[in-house]
């Protein structure tokens, strides 16, 4: 990997300026065709004297495409825009059969592209699915992946080869906008109050607006590029996940301050009177509003779209909803019979509305690939008493799979994916078996870029799956809950682990068992049979094969 590419303001390397001069071009042109014929039309140019510039201009135009595809021997690459939702489950949108809460702009994502019914998150929490999906290697090979504190220091490695990595050496700019949870800053943590690096443009990103974290952890700021947004300098920022810190009340000592109270956990700083994990003192000016949070990264990400319209773009867009604390806008609030839960469903559907918008008054929505997903399946308590228990009814986040985040079971990585690009990709649903982690090697083939035998270790080219051009994705897939599973066509083996069946804060099935599972997802979508001692032979091959895929240090081919 070439280091100068990972800096912030990389040297432009000709090929590199190149390519990313003649997508700018081919992009323009493509907008400026119909418009072209439009004009002709509506002012009844004829072949006249106008010819001539008009002529000019259409030799020029093709004399741009034989340089572009000439140079870079592929079709026009497609902006692409990953929209990440926190903890969404498979049955949490209209479009995978959710009728409590209407998600009019998910389902018409669904409904103009591919919705796939087997696509999975790479495990059950956030950060293990983040790092897999960005550097296309399973979280589980990698010590210190778990779901982190608020002052991690960074856990992907300046220098490998990352999503945005890859896509910047194709010309596109990158940015990521919304949660992160990946570690920011050296081993030990950040330096709140001066330059926060390594992080996202470190890894190939050139514009980054964090939630460093959760929603739920201090610290309860912005982090814009290098620097905590609207820090007062005089008001420098501390953090703690050890002892407290500060003076600031704690939930746990001044209930009477909440206007949310936990369930679980999350009782120590209180900021906006939502008490948090974590310590956090100063800042204050930097503080966030949770009811604007969803505003806040959908401008930015809008802005984004907007500053780099004319040339390939990759935008990360990575929401806080709908995890806790699910403190919607008070436009969503009570907009749905299920409680806050519910709102933010509606609230992150209205994001993803915003950013539809925006695609389509730029004229770029033929040709931006849109992915839709989440980072791990639903959970309904998941630490503050909102209401999201009280009011389920009969609405059913997983939809009819079994367990939810956390957990091993289906319920844990089988979430919402889908994928549109109305120049590609025929509307449709797809069963094709993909993961997340496969993004990597899919755009890597999509944009031309080779992968190195290092790169993206567990990540396989499903593009053609993505497109709709096969209903074939993996044959195998490891998923991540507490315990492995491995999928071998219709069939999971969950390996046996000790520990609790069911985390009885969040009421979840979490796939522990000491003699392990077996399910056929074909006959038995919901793992309720249990074939562990009636298929010994197939479970015993299935357990070997995991055993071995665990030895290896990667599953690409
Ligand atoms: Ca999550």
């Amino acid at each position: 990997m070439d280091n100068a590419l990972l800096s912030v303001k990389p040297p432009r390397r000709d090929t590199f300026s190149l390519v990313r001069r003649l997508n700018s071009a081919h992009h323009l042109m493509m907008k400026s065709i119909p418009r072209l014929w439009s004009t002709r039309r509506s002012k009844g140019w004829s072949c006249g004297t106008r010819f001539l510039p008009v002529g000019t201009l259409i030799l020029s135009i093709a004399a741009l495409l034989v340089l572009r595809f000439g140079a870079a021997s592929a079709p026009a690459l497609p902006n692409i825009v990953l929209i990440y939702a926190d903890d969404l489950g498979y049955g949490d949108v209209g479009c995978y059969g959710a009728t409590k809460v209407r998600t009019p702009h998910i389902d018409r994502l669904a409904r103009e592209g591919l919705r796939f019914t087997d696509a999975h998150s790479a495990a059950a929490t956030c950060t293990p699915s983040r790092y897999a999906m960005l550097t296309g290697e399973y979280a589980w090979r990698k010590k210190g992946t778990g779901v982190l504190p608020g002052d991690a220091g960074l856990i992907i490695e300046p220098g490998r080869t990352t999503l945005a990595s890859l896509l910047r050496r194709a010309g596109y700019r990158n940015a990521v906008v919304g949660k992160w949870h990946l570690g920011l800053g050296p081993q030990n943590g950040p330096d709140w109050n001066g330059d926060i690096q390594p992080g996202p443009l470190e890894l190939g990103f050139d514009y980054s607006f964090l939630i460093p974290a959760t929603g739920d952890r201090v610290p309860c700021v912005y982090v814009e590029n290098h620097r905590v947004a609207g820090l007062d300098t005089n008001d420098p920022i501390s953090v703690a996940f050890g002892k407290p810190i500060g003076d600031e009340p704690t939930g746990k000592a001044r209930p009477d301050l909440l206007r949310l109270h936990p369930s679980h956990g999350h009782d120590m700083t209180i900021v906006n009177g939502i008490s948090r994990i974590g310590y956090m003192k100063g800042g204050r000016s930097a503080r966030w509003v949770d009811e604007d949070m969803a505003d806040v990264i959908t401008r930015k990400a809008i802005a984004f779209i907007e500053r780099h319209r004319a040339e390939p773009f990759f935008l990360y867009f990575a929401t806080h909803d709908i995890h806790v604390p699910r403190i919607p806008h008070p436009r969503f609030a009570g907009s749905t019979p299920l409680g806050p839960r519910g709102d933010v469903i509606v609230q992150l559907d209205w994001c993803v509305g915003a950013l539809l918008d925006t695609l389509d008054r730029l004229e770029l929505t033929r040709n931006t690939l849109v992915i839709f997903s989440s980072d791990n399946g639903p959970v309904v308590d998941d630490g503050y008493k909102d209401q999201a228990v009280e009011k389920l009814g009969d609405h059913r986040p997983a939809g009819p799979l079994r367990g939810g985040k956390y957990s091993a079971f289906e319920g844990g990585t089988r979430v919402p994916f889908i994928t549109r690009w109305p120049a590609r990709i025929q509307p449709g649903v797809s069963e094709a078996l993909v993961c997340q982690v496969d993004l990597l090697a899919s755009l890597a083939s999509l944009t031309g870029q080779p992968l190195g035998p290092n790169d993206a270790p567990d990540s396989f080219n499903v593009m053609p799956a993505l497109l709709g051009v096969t209903r074939t994705g993996r044959d195998e897939l490891v998923q991540q809950g507490g315990a492995l599973a491995l999928r071998r066509g219709s069939w999971k083996f969950i390996e046996r682990r000790q520990g609790p069946r069911i985390s009885l804060p969040t009421n979840t099935e979490l796939g522990n068992d000491p003699s392990g599972f077996l399910f056929n997802l074909a006959a038995d979508p919901g793992e309720r049979q249990n074939q562990i001692t009636h298929e010994t032979e197939r479970a015993r091959s299935m357990s070997a094969d995991l055993q071995r895929i665990r030895a290896a240090t990667r599953t690409r081919p």
